[in-house]
């Protein structure tokens, strides 16, 4: 007889039971595959304007787009990149990528020219839809000339070698090549630093996205019940996965209203929740804050709002209840990802349409047809319920790996295929799930990535700084702000302002430094990795004193 004792692998999963996947269809196809039944409800609200586009007309324009984009020589695999606030021309160019075979990558127009040239560079994009704005910061390039080795589209008044969107608006919706899209095939190329290291483009293939979506609104009791009598609010930005996946792409697939804000103030918020009467807010954090706190909000009517979902950094109980306190009528809960696990790991079952009792502060449960376990960091075992330990997620919605990457890729994705999130948390005995810690290097301020990585490598690149490292220090309305230790190499000269200037002068202004620490040393581990944890508790200790 065997004797040895049976490694027990705790792997939890969500109670709602697996559904079939329609993940064999290229994404488009997918999100639209109800076109006829919703073809003359609202599709996108733009909240400037209050223009309405319909389902039938954003599929018609986005054809047009796609014919556009392959008369303008974009073919399957090639890139885009979309530069742009929310808008629908957002919308339009994303999925007339999607229709050719052509991969979208998404990124902040309030970045650098820096920061863009690095993400177009090794994403080889080969056009940039944009506002002519952005423009100047295109020009930057050493290498690469616009209107000879890439193109640019404005969706306004096009600078000088430049095109305007009607460019491609105006192709013939007949005209869309046929092309072969495999499951496997890219479609969106967000950019993350994951768990270590600078930002690298995250691969989501067609198959990722429907899998993702698919685990939030099909079946017969989705986690995430949408109707097409819903108008969600759009007011994180697209480029990031979050409102990407789970407000556009989750819309789409249900036949939902989107309404489109181009950037927050909370005044045009509320004015807008209450006019187009939103029912379903999805928000971060520092929005739950303004909409407990913030006086203005008694004065709208905000009874139309039904579920709002709170994501991409942790929410604190007491604001949770001060939100309630705002829209009584509401269920409030979480959803948590990474934009590596396709993105969403775990939603509020209080969302679904036979909802499930949840608690405050939880995350939500694992999503269906996919394994959540928790490891312990140090042997790798998987834990049980109340035991904390790193989130592991595994299903066929997270990513095919990171672009030209694989080492990256190898260090996130185990053999058995499991995606290692960096975040701590537990499970509780009702599958809920708790984050709270997280080891990898990344910073949030507001939800929005901050990779130490990057701004280490800006500090040490300047002649009077020896070594330096990036920590988050704790906020009450950002959730984390970046702070740095710093070794000066020579004398005493650089003072905090210049080394605060010398970064803010190269980043997007959320990975800005709030604090510079002169150090004589960066404490570091025999390999040398720096021990931010030591870091982090200094901050902590002279945070109390
Ligand atoms: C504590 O933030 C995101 C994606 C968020 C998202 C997406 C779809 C939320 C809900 C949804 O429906 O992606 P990234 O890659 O920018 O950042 C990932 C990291 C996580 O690893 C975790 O550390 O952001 C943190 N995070 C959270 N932390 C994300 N959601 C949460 C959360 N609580 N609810």
């Amino acid at each position: 007889t065997n004797e040895q004792p049976i490694e027990t692998s705790h792997v939890f999963r969500s109670k709602l039971p697996d559904i079939p996947l329609s993940n064999h269809l290229p994404l488009h196809a997918y999100c639209f595959e109800k076109l006829s039944e919703f073809a003359d409800r609202p599709c996108l609200i733009v909240g400037s304007t209050a223009k309405i586009y319909t389902y039938a007309e954003t599929h018609l324009i986005s054809r047009k787009i796609a014919a556009g984009l392959s008369s303008q020589g974009i073919g399957k695999g090639d890139v885009i990149m979309i530069l742009l606030q929310n808008s629908a021309e957002f919308v339009f160019s994303f999925i007339a990528a999607s229709m050719i075979g052509a991969v979208a990558t998404t990124a902040n127009p309030f970045y650098t020219a820096a920061e863009i040239l690095k993400q177009f560079t090794v994403c080889k994009a080969k056009l940039i839809i944009t506002q002519a704005m952005y423009v100047d910061k295109l020009r930057n390039h050493k290498e690469a000339r616009i209107g000879e080795d890439f193109k640019v589209i404005t969706v306004d008044e096009p600078p000088e070698n430049c095109l305007h969107f009607s460019v491609i608006s105006e192709g013939n919706e007949n005209e869309v090549p046929e092309v072969e899209i495999q499951p496997d095939d890219a479609v969106a190329l967000p950019f993350s630093s994951g768990t270590t290291g600078l930002p690298k483009g995250v691969i989501l293939t067609h198959k990722s996205l429907t899998t993702s979506v698919a685990q939030q609104v099909d079946g017969e009791n989705p986690n995430l019940y949408l109707t097409s009598e819903d108008v969600l609010l759009c007011v994180l930005p697209l480029f990031h996965i979050f409102s990407l996946n789970s407000v556009l792409l989750c819309a789409l697939r249900a036949g939902s209203a989107v309404l489109l804000m181009h950037k927050f103030e909370i005044g045009s918020l509320l004015e807008l929740i209450q006019r187009h009467r939103v029912s379903v807010a999805m928000v971060v954090p520092p929005l739950v804050l303004a909409l407990a706190k913030n006086p203005m909000v008694a004065d709208f009517d905000l009874s139309s709002i039904r579920l709002v979902l709170s994501g991409a950094a942790p929410l604190g109980k007491e604001l949770e209840e001060a939100l309630r306190n705002r829209v009584p009528q509401a269920i409030l809960g979480q959803g948590y990802g990474m934009t590596e696990a396709g993105p969403v790991l775990s939603m509020c079952l209080g969302f679904a349409k036979h909802a499930f009792p949840t608690k405050s502060g939880s995350c939500g449960t694992v999503v269906r047809n996919a394994e959540l376990k928790v490891v312990d960091p140090e042997t790798g075992r998987s834990l049980g319920y109340y035991q904390p330990g790193e989130i592991c997620i595994r299903g066929q919605q997270i990513m095919k790996g990171y672009l030209n990457d694989e080492n990256a890729t190898a260090s996130t994705i185990d053999a058995e295929g499991w995606l290692h999130t960096g975040d701590i948390g537990y499970v509780d005995d009702d599958d809920e799930i708790f984050i709270i810690d997280r080891v990898k290097e990344l910073i949030k301020f507001k939800g929005f990535q901050v990779p130490p990585a990057e701004l280490e490598g800006l500090l040490v690149s300047h002649p009077s700084i020896a070594d330096a490292a990036v920590v988050p220090q704790k906020d009450v309305v950002a959730g984390e702000l970046p702070v740095a230790f710093v070794v000066r190499s020579n004398g005493f000269d650089l003072t905090e302002e210049a080394v605060k200037e010398f970064i803010s002068k190269q980043v997007v202004f959320y990975k800005r430094l709030h604090k510079v620490y002169f150090v004589h040393a960066i404490p570091k581990s025999p390999s040398g990795k720096i021990l931010r944890k030591d870091l982090r508790a200094k901050l902590e200790a002279a945070a109390t004193t």
